[in-house]
């Protein structure tokens, strides 16, 4: 087997990548990226697959190297088994720069919330190293935080004006799911996916499919958004339990990560 993902295990970006490889069975050894610290190596393999920025979700099989989640997902409905997720509909790119928007205002808002935690910065900088070096891989972890947010543009002072962003998408998906399963026809497909993967941002899902430490995972929440869009957040747990499958072969690297959020992966 020669496919590699490099992601971070609680990031929805990542999450959909893995998911769309794991849907259509494509066989692929999953390495955890370590934020700040693995950077140089991040690039390395972004130059080396001839791509000229250097971000996570990471697919390189062979010559093909891809490192963004939604052209991962349609290479993914190009190459894999089992049903079409419409990546190619007409009006996925567009819901897609929609959840995007929405995905900013919660990568701002996590991010803050653990710069302001002293207790998730330390669980996320325990996840990379022995308790011992704990204490002094916290400043680590707040570095690796607000290189993030340099990263992405993130504003973390804006809290109210990201939240305002992430309840206007919310609501958009609502009216257009309506009380259908799915958004699209009678099948899974991606917009289902990128609207579950979405709301781990506002309320995130059981830790049989991505496992958050406790502050971190309180970092996560948005308890006001989560209670106004609970139906949304109950419609995410069945599509889970319905559509999410694991791995095609469960090849999971042990590294954890540092930085916003961590996890393990249980799959
Ligand atoms: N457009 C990209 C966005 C990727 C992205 O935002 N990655 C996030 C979450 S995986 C990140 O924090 N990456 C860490 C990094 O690039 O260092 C995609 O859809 O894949």
């Amino acid at each position: 087997m020669s496919a590699h993902l490099y992601g971070l295990a609680y990031s929805p970006w990542t999450e959909r990548a893995r998911w769309a490889l794991d849907h259509h069975r494509i066989p692929h050894r999953y390495h955890e990226h370590v934020i700040l610290l693995g950077e140089p190596l991040l690039r390395w393999r972004a130059r080396n697959a001839g791509m000229a920025k250097a971000s996570v979700p990471l697919f390189v099989d062979g010559h093909t190297a891809i490192g963004d989640s939604l052209l991962i997902a349609r290479h993914a409905d190009a190459v894999g088994e089992g049903s079409h997720l419409s990546t190619d509909h007409p009006e996925f790119g567009d819901f897609s720069a929609r959840i995007e928007d929405a995905l900013q205002g919660a990568r701002a808002s996590v991010t803050a919330a653990i710069l302001a935690d002293p207790e998730a910065l330390r669980e996320s900088a325990r996840a990379a190293a022995p308790e011992a070096l704990t204490p002094m891989l916290r400043p680590v972890a707040a570095m690796a935080a607000r290189f993030i947010a340099r990263k992405y543009s993130a504003d973390l002072a804006a809290g109210e004006r990201n939240r305002a962003g992430i309840r206007e998408v919310l609501r958009e998906l609502r009216e257009r799911k309506g009380s259908r399963r799915h958004f699209v026809g009678d099948s899974f497909s991606a917009f289902d996916l990128w609207a579950a993967t979405l709301i781990q941002g506002v309320s995130p899902v059981s830790h049989r499919y991505i496992r958050l430490s406790p502050a971190v995972q309180r970092a996560w929440t948005q308890p006001g958004l989560a209670a106004e869009f609970a139906d949304l957040v109950q419609w995410r747990d069945e599509i889970y339990a319905v559509y999410r499958r694991g791995s095609a072969r469960p090849t999971v690297s042990k590294a954890s990560s540092i930085g916003p959020g961590i996890a393990t992966d249980p799959r």
